[in-house]
């Protein structure tokens, strides 16, 4: 934690690259407070990847100390993304991993949509 109770934020994470446009991303929705990307390994028919547009690591980190007007901006970016992608009717998966135990690989919030098949079980 740094001395403003956030956990340290790394800009040199890829996340934060792709947001100031040094490394490319295949783009699906990108608005004042989030982008939405295709996911570089996907794990199911449709994996896209909604990032706000902010230094935050975590999920307790963004929803603690982002402006509302950010929060629901990205929320709302989560359900057009699903919607464009055409999984509103069949339904889809949201998912974010947070921390070493749940795998975290990049440390920028993020949430991840996976549809276009029947999903397995959640996994613990
Ligand atoms: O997963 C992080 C996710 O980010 C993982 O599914 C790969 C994806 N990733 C990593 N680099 C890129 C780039 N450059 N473009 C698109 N997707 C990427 P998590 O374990 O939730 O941290």
């Amino acid at each position: 934690m740094s001395t403003s109770g956030r956990p340290p934020y790394d800009d040199a994470n890829i996340f934060a690259r792709i947001l100031r446009g040094e490394i490319p991303c295949d783009r699906v929705a990108e608005d004042a407070h989030a982008l939405a990307f295709h996911d570089i390994n996907p794990q199911a028919p449709v994996h896209v990847l909604v990032i706000p547009k902010g230094r935050y690591v975590s999920s307790a980190d963004f929803h603690a100390t982002a402006p509302d007007a950010a929060i629901a901006g990205f929320w709302r970016m989560v359900a057009a993304v699903a919607k464009s992608q055409g999984l509103e009717e069949a339904g889809y998966r949201v998912l974010s991993n947070m921390g070493p135990d749940a795998g975290q690989e990049v440390p920028h919030f993020h949430v991840h949509i996976f549809g276009g098949r029947r999903l397995g079980r959640m996994i613990a």
